[in-house]
């Protein structure tokens, strides 16, 4: 992707002063047709070919302009918004985000809305393609169970959001009522191997994130713009995972971003991939070489690059804990061959020992060390309660909280026969650390676990806490037999 731009540059430099002129000359002139070119006579006409997200109609071929005639059904239903979390949803045309509408610059769109007859309430809608009062809002507002007409010239090229204008406004935008029109240039934007269509918007649920059930608006919320919801694409995971977009190793994508809002600015990323080109906020600009893009509510912008190796690409906001908190998340499979010359994968791992020595220390928190004044023994409840706080505080980054550890890294605590099987009940391990070839529950592991400073009743704690809660045939470990270990040594 960057030898392409280079190869650009080397190209203008080389070719005379004069062609560069004629080439700049030629792009513009391509790029703004003029008003009686936009307006004049339109010849034939089409019926729009809608789509849901992520994906995008085809263009329309003809070389002129065209009427387009654009039939969008608004629909209020109950859907998923996350596993186990209903929303009733205020769609255009059934789906959140509302259908991709794709239009050329100079088509004449006779725009019909329809509002289906089992919805509550009025409907409209404002596209940010129209010029004219309330882009179509007040031409299209509609009842249920009725249809309103309102025709349009698409006089600007880019890429558009359109939503509901029907007061109050921000409700029918938090209830899904968005979508983007694309206008391109009448000979088109460059051909590329796939076009998705993936729009960020939010959600203000009556639960928080995660909670089941049926959940209701929460005007509160949405005042305070603190969304429990920020999804890609209307739902959590919609385009992840099963639902993933998918692509081969060598080709091209052009993503059609959208921001449905109703109120956070997106700062879009894909994890794994540098755009090569980014139409900037879905206008006529390109920018090049960029990382995250803004696309701010109610707009938009236009991404591109080429897929070289195979992978997982995720497309995220990099306001980072809305994509792994709050589900704005969405991802792109890439299969294929390796390249190495682009990417290796990981080569190696080994063990990193800055002293070249052995094992390291960790001091808790709290300066601890053998205790010189002897504490009394806690029962076996105030020994697991303690015990839960400490092994959060010193074993749970690499062990985990469930105990299970990282495969392969990390050995599990739970139900672990190496564990069980210890003389010292673990405190050997905890006070002096461990390191070298061990098996655990069949899995072999040859890490460093470094020592963990924490007194003797601190150490009982922990190992209590370790074989009741992770399966190791429970126990109460007292604080005296840890000191007893200690003094041995
Ligand atoms: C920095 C990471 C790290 C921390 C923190 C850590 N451990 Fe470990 N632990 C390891 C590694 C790595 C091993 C395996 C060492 C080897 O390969 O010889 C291990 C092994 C063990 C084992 C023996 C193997 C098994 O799964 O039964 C026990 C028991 C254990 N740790 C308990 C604890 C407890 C309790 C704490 C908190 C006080 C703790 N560890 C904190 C990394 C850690
Ligand atoms: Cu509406």
């Amino acid at each position: 992707m960057k030898t392409q731009h280079i190869k650009k540059t080397m190209m203008i430099l080389i070719v005379s002063v004069s062609s560069v002129l004629l080439w700049q000359s030629c792009t513009q002139q391509e790029q703004s047709r003029t008003y009686s070119d936009l307006t004049s006579e339109v010849t034939g006409e089409v019926i729009a070919e809608l789509t849901d997200a992520p994906f995008v109609p085809a263009r329309i071929t003809a070389k002129h302009n065209t009427k387009v005639i654009v039939h969008l059904e608004v629909i209020e239903q109950p859907m998923r918004l996350a596993d186990g979390v209903e929303y009733t949803f205020w769609t255009f045309g059934g789906k959140v985000p509302g259908k991709f509408i794709r239009v050329r610059q100079g088509d004449q769109v006779e725009f019909h809305l329809h509002n289906h007859p089992d919805n509550m309430l009025p409907h409209n809608i404002d596209l940010h393609a129209v010029t004219g009062p309330g882009g179509g809002a007040e031409a299209s507002l509609v009842a249920p169970g009725k249809s309103a007409q309102f025709s349009f010239r698409a006089l600007n090229q880019g890429l558009y959001v359109y939503h509901c204008a029907t007061a109050p406004v921000g409700m029918h935008i938090a209830n899904g009522m968005y979508g983007l029109i694309l206008v391109e240039p009448l000979e088109g934007l460059p051909a590329v191997d796939h076009e998705f269509y993936v729009m960020q918007s939010e959600f203000y649920t009556s639960g928080g994130f995660g909670q089941k059930g049926h959940q209701e608006f929460d005007m509160q919320k949405a005042l305070d713009e603190r969304p429990d919801y920020v999804v890609m694409n209307g739902a959590v995971g919609a385009s992840a995972g099963e639902n993933a977009m998918k692509v081969k190793v060598g080709e091209s994508v052009r993503l059609y971003l959208g921001n449905g809002g109703p109120n956070l600015v997106s700062s879009f990323h894909v994890i794994g991939e540098i755009f090569d080109k980014v139409y900037v906020e879905g206008g006529t600009l390109i920018n090049r070489d960029v990382q995250t893009t803004l696309i701010p509510a109610g707009g938009s912008a236009i991404a591109e690059f080429t897929c070289e190796v195979p992978g997982t690409l995720h497309l995220v906001d990099h306001s980072i804990f809305r994509a792994f908190n709050k589900g704005a998340l969405a991802q792109i499979k890439v299969v294929g061959d390796e390249n190495h010359q682009v990417f290796t994968g990981k080569e190696k791992e080994e063990v990193y020992l800055p002293e070249g020595s052995a094992i390291q220390r960790i001091s808790s928190g709290k300066q601890a060390a053998a205790s010189s004044e002897p504490i009394p023994e806690k029962s076996l409840n105030e020994r697991l309660e303690a015990g839960a706080i400490l092994y959060k505080q010193n074993c749970m980054a690499c062990h985990m909280d469930h105990g299970g550890g990282i495969p392969g890294t990390f050995p599990t605590l739970v139900n672990s026969d190496f564990l069980k099987a210890r003389a010292d009940k673990g405190i050997g391990i905890i006070l002096e650390g461990l390191q070298g070839e061990i098996t655990v529950n069949g899995s072999n592991y040859n890490n460093i676990m470094p020592a963990v400073a924490l007194n003797d009743d601190q150490v009982a704690s922990i190992l209590t806490y370790v074989f009741n809660r992770f399966e190791n045939g429970g126990g109460h470990i007292k604080a005296a037999e840890v000191a007893e270990w200690r003094n041995k040594k």
